[in-house]
Order: C-alpha cells, then sequence, then structure tokens
C-alpha cells in the first residue's frame, strides 16, 4: 500500500520535469514564477482546507446540538462569532501575502539590467518563427528560424512581433509568457540559468496548426553560442551551390526562402541558410533527418495541413537533389 502511494506520487511529480516544465525552473523569470505559484499553493491549500475544517465542525456540531438540545443562546453566539473573525482574519493575511508575492515576482520578471542584455527579435507567422539576432560586432541583423539559442546566464531581451495574427511566445522551463500582437512590439527577458535543450510554444490559438507552432531551445554556454551566431551568420557553403539541387532549389523554392549568399532571397518562409543545424522540420513538426526532410518536401499540406508551404511538384531525382542539397545547409 505504502509502495503503491510512493509510486502514485512519484508519477504525479513526474509530470512535473522536462523540457516544457514550468515547475523545472532552467532561469531567473521562470524561478521567480515557481516561487510565486508555490506560494499561490500554499496559502489557497491552507484556505482550502479551513473552509473544510469549517464545514466538517458546523456538521458535527448541529448533529450534537440537535442530540443534546444545546447551542443555542449566547454562547453559541459568541463561537460562531469567533469563527467568523478568524475566517475573515485568514483571508485578509492570506490576500496580503498573496499581494507582496506576486509584487515580488513582477520586480523579478523585469529586473535585468537593460545595458547588459542582447536583442534577439522574434517575429510569429502562422505558423512558424522568424528570429533575428542582433550581430554585436556589425551591428547587422543576423537571421535564423524555429530555433533560439540563449548564452548561460546572459539576459536576452527579446522583442516580439507578428506577421499575421495574434500568437503568444512561451518557453515554460526559462520564463514566463507574453503575447505577440500584430503592429505591437512586446517584450520579454530571458535569463538562462541552466545548459541544456527546451520547447518554446506559442500559447494562442492562432489557427489549425497552431499546436504545431512549436520551438527548440538551447542554452549554450557563452563561448559556444558566440561561436554558433558566427556561423549563423555567415553565408551557404559556396562549394555546395553549383550542383542540380541547389538550382531546382532556387527555381522552384527561391522566391520564399533565403539561402544567403545565393541568388534564392524569399521572404515568405524560413531562412534556410543553415536549415539543416537545427532540431526539428517546420517548426518542431518533424525531428531533422533525411526522412523527415523528403516527407516535408513531398506532402506539407499532409503533414502540417494549412500550411502557408505548398507541395512543390518535383520530379523524384530533382526531389532527391534538393533534399541532398538541404543537408549540406549547416
Ligand atoms: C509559397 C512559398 C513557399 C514555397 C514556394 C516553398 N516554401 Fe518551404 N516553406 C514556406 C513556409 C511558409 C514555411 C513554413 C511552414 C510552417 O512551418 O508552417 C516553409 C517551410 C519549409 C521548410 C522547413 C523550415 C524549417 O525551418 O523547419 C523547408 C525545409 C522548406 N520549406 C523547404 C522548401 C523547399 C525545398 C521548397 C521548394 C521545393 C519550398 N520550401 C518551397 C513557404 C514556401
Ligand atoms: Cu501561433
Amino acid at each position: 500500500m505504502r509502495a503503491a502511494a510512493v509510486c502514485l506520487w512519484l508519477l504525479v511529480l513526474s509530470g512535473c520535469a522536462g523540457i516544457q516544465s514550468p515547475l523545472s525552473p532552467a532561469g531567473e523569470q521562470a524561478d521567480a514564477l515557481r516561487s510565486l505559484f508555490m506560494l499561490m499553493m500554499i496559502v489557497c491549500g491552507g484556505v482550502y482546507l479551513l473552509v473544510l475544517a469549517g464545514l466538517l465542525w458546523s456538521i458535527l456540531r448541529a448533529r450534537t446540538c440537535h442530540q443534546t438540545g444545546a447551542g443555542a443562546g449566547a454562547g453559541g453566539d459568541r463561537r460562531l462569532d469567533r469563527g467568523l473573525y478568524t475566517a475573515a482574519g485568514a483571508i485578509v493575511v492570506g490576500l496580503t501575502v498573496l499581494i507582496v508575492g506576486s509584487f515580488i515576482a513582477d520586480r523579478a520578471l523585469v529586473a535585468a539590467r537593460e545595458d547588459d542584455a542582447m536583442i534577439v527579435r522574434v517575429t510569429g507567422h502562422q505558423w512558424w518563427w522568424r528570429i533575428e539576432y542582433r550581430d554585436p560586432a556589425s551591428g547587422r541583423w543576423i537571421e535564423t528560424a524555429n530555433e533560439l539559442h540563449l548564452p548561460l546566464g546572459r539576459t536576452a531581451r527579446v522583442e516580439l512581433a507578428s506577421g499575421d495574427v495574434i500568437h503568444s511566445f512561451w518557453v515554460p522551463n526559462v520564463s514566463g509568457k507574453i503575447d505577440m500582437i500584430p503592429g505591437r512590439r512586446n517584450i520579454i527577458d530571458l535569463t538562462p540559468r541552466r545548459l541544456g535543450w527546451f520547447r518554446g510554444q506559442c500559447t494562442e490559438f492562432c489557427g489549425t496548426q497552431h499546436a504545431h507552432m512549436a520551438f527548440d531551445v538551447k542554452v549554450d554556454s557563452q563561448p559556444e553560442f558566440d561561436a554558433w551566431l558566427a556561423r549563423q551568420g555567415s553565408g551557404a557553403m559556396a562549394e555546395k551551390q553549383d550542383g542540380h539541387g541547389a538550382t531546382i532549389f532556387l527555381r522552384a523554392c527561391g522566391s520564399c526562402h533565403t539561402v544567403r549568399g545565393t541568388a534564392a532571397t524569399g521572404r515568405a518562409g524560413p531562412d534556410l541558410t543553415h536549415f539543416a543545424s537545427r532540431r526539428s522540420i517546420a517548426a518542431g513538426t518533424l525531428p531533422m533527418s533525411r526522412g523527415g526532410i523528403q516527407g516535408w518536401l513531398a506532402q506539407p499540406q499532409a503533414l502540417k495541413p494549412g500550411t502557408s508551404m505548398p507541395a512543390v511538384p518535383l520530379l523524384p531525382a530533382d526531389a532527391d537533389a534538393v533534399a541532398t542539397y538541404l543537408e549540406t545547409l549547416r
């Protein structure tokens, strides 16, 4: 019996760990939010228990009073008054604790120092994420998509925009969430405190493929991050740009996709300059693999019905060459 209870408890708790959980914080802001959540659980749990105890007490009391005929009169009224005052006092104290706790948590969310922050711009599209970093050296913007890299211990100030409808940006392990509203620029700070992979997700219903609008988050050490950003900033490998796959890509896909360093400069879809360095395909819809790439090219509308990427009719040999070409975009 005891073992079963322990197992059940572990099972319940295991739902709280993982790469997409606010209860397993890996960032300063998520840490503050979890503390607030715990405080709310304790205060509201306490109030809940108090109400149940009061209920139980009155049921038992009503029964004994009924049997003995006691309890009526001035003595009973006094006890009732005392109970009411206690309840009111508990509510005032509980609410005050919650207000102070929420104030402290709110301050922690915006506590990061402005001058130290790294600027990242994230734009939501149905149903993928355009991600741009400001290159510290040149000041120009480096574009990528669907995978957010962050340096450990440094605050990233993420400027959020939308290209179409309202989306919402949330990396539960690292920070809170905030809406991405057309015509408006919302800002959220992320200060990661643990290395590793996490998962972000759109949290505002934005159309039929809303659930397929996720992104991978990688927290790197600062040197690893710098190397990654430098690689993302570079163009595609030049020696791969004259093959059959590259030619087909330019003709069939270049009007919607950019591969920097080539004539493909479309902006309707994700930047593919370093596509094969990402971990998943189409905003977390498929894992990155040869099969995944081929499947996505063959039938994007079956894998993600309604997506703005059309199925482009290609001869099998051409589709194969394009898939090989995409794999070289590291
Ligand atoms: C009409 C514009 C358009 C054309 C043409 C187009 N795409 Fe796309 N593509 C998109 C859009 C939009 C997305 C994002 C879809 C989504 O995730 O919902 C996308 C996504 C992708 C992705 C996933 C990117 C990522 O970051 O995971 C790949 C790979 C891709 N396209 C390759 C191609 C190839 C190869 C061709 C040519 C055969 C092509 N696309 C033609 C618009 C287009
Ligand atoms: Cu969305």
